[in-house]
């Protein structure tokens, strides 16, 4: 079976979809946005599955959420806050009967899509002999890394040093030359910053920003 191949274009495509009208995100593009980042990842090698296969069991946690028979509470990241702080769903304090609520485990993907929106902008204004690990471990020090015992910042920190040149992230972008790939990040942006406030203002009005 041929390896799905990755397109910055389809990252685009499905956090374009994630939001509607009245800027509520939804779930489903969401995740369907990390999915494809997985499969970005996967396609660097396996020093980064630890990370991917983080991702993924996310992943699966919400979807089990989408598709089981509360699914209907699940459509917008809105609705899921809503609908779990009404029930009582979410350990606000210290972890205990609902240690994977939608709410806690969104919220690791919604500080990792900073990560993704200050790496993505540096990669953008990049220059030739820009280091795409230097450009990736800064990132992740302003954002992730403060979530992050010192196990896990270390293993992180190897990992980037296994991480290809700018030229080959270029192409696994599979989005056209530098110029046209540089010119899809510009669009991306923009809509990832959006997704990431909404995000960041819901769970920070509802006090749900240090969810352990
Ligand atoms: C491209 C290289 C990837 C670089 C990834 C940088 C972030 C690293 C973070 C790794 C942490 C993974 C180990 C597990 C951590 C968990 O303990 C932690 C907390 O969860 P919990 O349940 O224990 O409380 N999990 C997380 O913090 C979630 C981490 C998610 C990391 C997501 C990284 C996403 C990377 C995507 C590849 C994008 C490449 C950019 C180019 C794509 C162009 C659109």
């Amino acid at each position: 079976m041929a390896a799905e191949t990755f397109r910055l274009q389809k990252v685009l495509e499905t956090f374009r979809s994630s939001l509607s009208e009245n800027k509520e995100v939804y779930v489903k593009y969401y995740i369907a946005g990390w999915q494809e980042l997985v499969t970005f990842m996967n396609s660097l090698g396996s020093v980064f599955s630890f990370i991917s296969k983080d991702v993924v069991s996310k992943i699966q946690i919400i979807e089990n959420f989408l598709s089981g028979e509360n699914g209907s509470h699940y459509a917008t990241i809105q609705s899921m806050v809503t609908y779990e702080l009404e029930n009582d769903l979410v350990d606000l304090t210290k972890r205990g009967s609902h240690p994977e609520s939608g709410c806690r485990t969104l919220l690791r993907l919604h500080r990792a899509l900073h990560w993704l929106e200050l790496f993505l902008e540096r990669l953008r204004t990049s220059t030739e002999d820009s280091k795409t690990s230097v450009m990736c471990s800064d990132a992740y020090n302003e954002s992730l890394a403060q979530h992050h015992p010192w196990l896990i910042r270390k293993a992180v920190g190897m990992a980037f040093c296994a991480l290809p040149g700018r030229d080959t992230f270029f192409e696994v972008m599979n989005a056209g030359d530098h110029t046209q790939v540089v010119a899809l990040l510009g669009e991306s942006l923009p809509l990832i910053a959006e997704v990431y406030q909404i995000t960041e203002d819901l769970y920070a009005n509802n006090n749900l920003l240090e969810l352990p």
